[in-house]
């Protein structure tokens, strides 16, 4: 039986604009601590998140990661409409000259290469680019007060890579574009009755039931649940994802003594003796 209970998260490191904390048994937590804007991203907000990932993956400690918002009222509510400038986000909104760029780009393709599950943990608005960062992830554990959509072309803005390509796979093409095209927002039943989410729980037991979502992973084969993120992301990630797939092969290939010969007969300057290897039918 798994354990359910929340956990006393230990701080490993306060950015500026996200909370990353540890578990103790095998859970990273990372959390946008900007409520007072529905915990929308600036730049600085996705460098950190960036950094916490990188964190996340290396620590051999760490088997599965939840992305979340601080508070009750909001997962993320997507870019800060604040520091977009005419080029894209801006890093320094005293100077709106400099060239502004899609820090979320590079967060997005950061989740779906990380060969560790990433689960979003969602109360409250899941918003714009907000939303699309529940989609990247691979599981969503929303609470009742969950309401997500989409509102690029209310904005003057829109992601037609993953926020409209993984949307469209999940929920179909239809629901995609009503999405996109109307902008409207989606309570937590409607969420779930159409496959944008997995779970709906009360808000107050969505902690402990992320948690408990993450000890059963914890429980399960590492490498199995990472060759399966990576088969799930191969055809939706396209060459990037067929190359994850083809290096995770690679790396259990290393590991065999037919690899280990190409390696040794390299090094001794001889002629590698394949023939002991079967040729599987
Ligand atoms: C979330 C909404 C629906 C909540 O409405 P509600 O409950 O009425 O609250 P508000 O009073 O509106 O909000 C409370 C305070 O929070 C501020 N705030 C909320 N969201 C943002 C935000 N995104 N940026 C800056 N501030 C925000 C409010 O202003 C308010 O502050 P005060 O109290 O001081 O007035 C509602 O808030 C809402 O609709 N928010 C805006 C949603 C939005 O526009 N999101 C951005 C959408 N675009 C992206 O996410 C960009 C994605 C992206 O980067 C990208 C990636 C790839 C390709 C393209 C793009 C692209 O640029 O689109």
């Amino acid at each position: 039986m798994t354990d359910r209970s929340a956990v006393e998260w230990t701080t490993v490191r306060r950015f500026d604009d996200v909370d990353y904390s540890h578990s103790g048994d095998g859970i990273a937590k990372i959390m946008i601590c900007r409520p007072e804007v529905h915990n929308a991203f600036r730049p600085q907000t996705l460098i950190e998140i960036c950094e916490a990932l990188v964190d996340a993956r290396e620590d051999p400690t760490i088997g599965v990661i939840i992305l979340t918002g601080q508070g009750d009222n909001a997962f993320c509510s997507g870019g800060d409409q604040r520091v977009r400038g005419d080029s894209g986000y801006l890093t320094d909104p005293e100077h709106p000259e400099q060239l502004g760029r899609f820090h979320v780009t590079d967060v997005q393709v950061q989740i779906r290469r990380l060969p560790k599950p990433v689960v979003a943990m969602v109360a409250g608005y899941a918003i714009g680019g907000g939303h699309v960062l529940q989609l990247v992830c691979d599981l969503t554990v929303a609470a009742d007060n969950a309401r997500l959509g989409q509102v690029g072309p209310r904005v003057g803005s829109f992601d037609g890579g993953f926020g409209a390509g993984l949307l469209a796979n999940m929920v179909g093409v239809r629901k995609a574009k009503e999405i996109w095209f109307l902008c409207r927002q989606y309570d937590a039943g409607q969420a779930l009755e159409m496959g944008l989410v997995n779970t709906v729980v009360p808000l107050e037991q969505l902690e402990s039931e992320t948690v408990g979502w993450c000890r059963e992973m914890l429980e399960l084969s590492p490498t199995a649940l990472r060759l399966l993120k990576a088969s799930f992301n191969a055809s939706e990630d396209g060459l990037a994802g067929i190359q994850q797939l083809a290096h995770d092969a690679n790396l259990l290939f290393y590991s065999t003594d037919e690899a280990k010969e190409g390696r040794e007969a390299f090094k001794a300057k001889r002629t590698p003796d394949f023939s002991r290897f079967p040729r599987r039918s």
